[in-house]
């Protein structure tokens, strides 16, 4: 604890800070709130250099995103403008991060009356697509170059590659489990079709833009009558894929169960969710968005929960070195989850398409 306190010394006055407490529930950083005078008023965050390798360019790239998106809404007059985009705080090194024992940290402002939700109603769904594709939007004009701070992040191709090496390793010794093997297999019979956003991207037909990239829905802040305050969580806004933050939002949206759902049956695709998501993000991107992204939109939506299936699942064969897990199989039954709702997204596709495309 008194770690945390003198860390957060070097952002904020000491004297002031009455209490630092955990806060949310990501599965790669360490997130607290800073109390002062009674009031969380800042967010302290431990970032996890495992992960994000090169902190110096991923807070060059949050920089460059939050300056210009605070610039653009100075111009058209947004009121409120301190609760709409995330603000971070400089240290006494003049940085917007510290080192500690190897360990790195950021300071934020916390965003005062605002809330986040692991699940939306369709009302909300739209509101979010209608703010991630503003996102999208605002940052299509945007100069400074912003890098690719997990590189192939999104890039399914990698990722399989990556479930291979940990297949062929078995670091863990996983790979006897039957029910590992029959993953591997139904995972393998789809790839090739999974594929299809890399070869269009190869046949110079698919753009890549700055997207957010981490579009949970638990990575938007709402006020208390359900306006979208702004987006959180930009440590992987990079250039991707549009599918990136429309198939990611679904994902956790229109699953009608947990992410990490024990019980299968809980899990269905929610084509209401869909359609408004789908509604808001067609008009916050109709400036820009091209006619290969659009009619790829309802793959985008079956791809995030194969490839997080993948992800997670390549993690637990390794030994889950890479998610925070809270039980041994965690990973395992997160990998049964995102399947099963990979399974129930595909089951909607035509209907997808056909929302779409009215
Ligand atoms: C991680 O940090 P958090 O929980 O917002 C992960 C996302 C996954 C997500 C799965 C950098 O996001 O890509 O989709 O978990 N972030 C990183 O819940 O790997
Ligand atoms: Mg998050």
């Amino acid at each position: 604890m008194n770690e945390l306190f003198t860390i957060a010394g070097h952002f904020v006055d000491p004297k002031t800070i009455e209490d630092i407490t955990p806060l949310g529930n990501g599965l790669i950083n360490d997130t607290y709130k800073i109390l002062v005078q009674g009031q969380p008023r800042y967010v302290l965050q431990r970032i996890n250099n495992a992960v994000f390798t090169d902190v110096e360019m991923l807070q060059n790239n949050i920089e460059a995103v939050t300056h210009h998106i605070r610039k653009k809404y100075e111009s058209q007059g947004v009121n409120d403008i301190g609760r709409r985009v995330l603000h971070f705080l400089k240290a006494d090194t003049g940085k917007t991060y510290v080192i500690e024992d190897g360990k790195y940290w950021r300071v934020m402002d916390f965003i005062a009356d605002s809330y986040t939700y692991e699940a939306v109603t369709p009302e909300y769904a739209y509101y979010a697509g209608r703010s991630f594709g503003d996102f999208e939007s605002l940052l299509t004009d945007l100069e400074s170059p912003i890098g690719e701070i997990i590189p192939d992040f999104h890039n399914i191709e990698f990722r399989m590659k990556q479930l291979d090496e940990a297949i062929v390793e078995d670091k863990a010794g996983r790979m006897k489990d039957p029910e590992v093997q029959d993953y591997v297999a139904k995972i393998k019979a789809v790839t090739e079709r999974m594929c299809l956003g890399e070869r269009l991207y190869r046949e110079g037909k698919l753009p890549k833009r700055i997207c957010h990239c981490d579009t949970k829905v638990n990575n938007m802040l709402f006020d208390k009558d359900g306006n979208v305050l702004c987006v959180i969580d930009l440590d992987t806004v990079m250039p991707s894929f549009v599918f990136s933050d429309f198939g990611d939002f679904l994902r956790s949206a229109a699953n009608t169960g947990a992410e990490d759902d024990p019980d299968l049956d809980h899990i269905h695709f929610n084509m209401e969710i869909f359609k408004a998501f789908a509604k808001g993000y067609l008009e916050g991107t109709q400036s820009f968005l091209l006619p290969i992204e659009k009619e790829n939109l309802p793959y985008a939506a079956t791809l995030f929960p194969y490839m997080q299936a993948v992800r997670f699942f390549a993690d637990y064969i390794n030994g889950d070195t890479y998610y925070k897990i809270k039980y041994p199989e965690h990973n395992m039954v997160r990998t049964r989850a995102q399947w099963k709702l990979f399974e129930e997204a595909e089951k909607n596709l035509e209907m997808m398409k056909l929302v779409v495309d009215k």
